[in-house]
């Protein structure tokens, strides 16, 4: 670990929503340092500042067992007293202040503590209120769609999930999808202004993350229901699809996205 970084973040590795923050720091120059370890094995850590595996700490010291909620039902983990009191809502990603003493939470919040850290270097975070506020808008639309999108990643891991999700994800995403097309409208470069913004960046990791639907096709296929993200979308939101595949070029995207990517289709074909 190195003792410097502007910010710390624990979660599970990797995690799309955590290059929200790594890629903005890529852009103006922060220190993020990133802690965790593979989903499965979060369940055998120690959920504090100080993030490690159980193995590494004092049995009298383990917190007591508590049932996970999202994305980890069914298993319990050992948050301490200091981690609910700096994360409230006990959730992954889970950055921190260099001293451990603020919790900041929500991947869009991680990645606008990155950007207001780095505002001087590099304006990702808009060039007055009124652009910031916008930035803001794309930000909370973003989440809109992605408690659907969880809802329905989380739900494809059974078997039997209800359809329902299928149908509100795929209503989610034409709603979300839309949105960006239309902001691009006729031919813009980016979604607020004139530059690449935390906008951008939000919309990128948000549908990296959606792209995980892939893995599930035989499930989906299984129920008759079809891929939202099949080669349609690129057709009816062509501007979206640009935008989306222009950045994943992007060199402060790259080294988050290409791995996972080539990963993700190679297990997925
Ligand atoms: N909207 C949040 C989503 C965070 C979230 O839901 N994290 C889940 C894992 S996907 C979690 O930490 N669950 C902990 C638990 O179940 O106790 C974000 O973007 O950061």
């Amino acid at each position: 670990m190195s003792a410097m970084a502007d910010l710390r973040i624990f979660s599970y590795l990797p995690n799309p929503r955590i290059w929200k923050a790594t890629i903005a720091a890529r852009l103006c120059g922060v220190e993020v340092e990133v802690v965790g370890a593979k989903p499965a094995e979060l369940k055998d850590w120690l959920w504090d500042f100080n993030a490690r595996p159980l193995t590494q700490v004092e049995p009298g010291a383990l917190p007591k067992p508590r049932a996970g909620r999202v994305g980890f039902k069914g298993g319990t983990l050992a948050k301490t007293h200091a981690f609910l009191a700096a994360h409230p809502f006990a959730t992954v990603p889970a950055a921190f202040s260099p001293d451990g003493n603020v919790g900041i939470f929500e991947s869009n919040s991680i990645m606008r503590a990155v950007a207001r850290l780095g505002a001087g270097r590099q304006k990702l975070y808009g060039n007055d209120p009124y652009e910031a506020s916008r930035i803001d808008s794309f930000l909370d639309a973003s989440l809109v769609f992605a408690r659907d999108s969880q809802i329905y990643l989380l739900g494809l891991r059974d078997a039997d999930f209800p359809t329902h999700i299928h149908a509100r994800a795929a209503e989610a995403f034409a709603v979300y999808a839309a949105g960006i097309d239309q902001a691009l409208q006729p031919d813009r470069a980016f979604l607020v202004g004139e530059t690449l913004s935390l906008a951008d960046i939000c919309f990128v990791a948000e549908l990296c993350l959606f792209l995980n639907e892939r893995h599930h096709r035989a499930t989906l296929a299984k129920r008759g229901l079809k891929p939202i993200l099949s080669e349609q979308w690129r057709e009816d939101f062509p501007r979206a699809s640009e935008h989306f595949n222009r950045l994943l070029a992007h060199p402060a995207f790259a080294p988050d996205v290409e791995p996972y990517l080539q990963k993700l289709y190679a297990r997925a074909a």
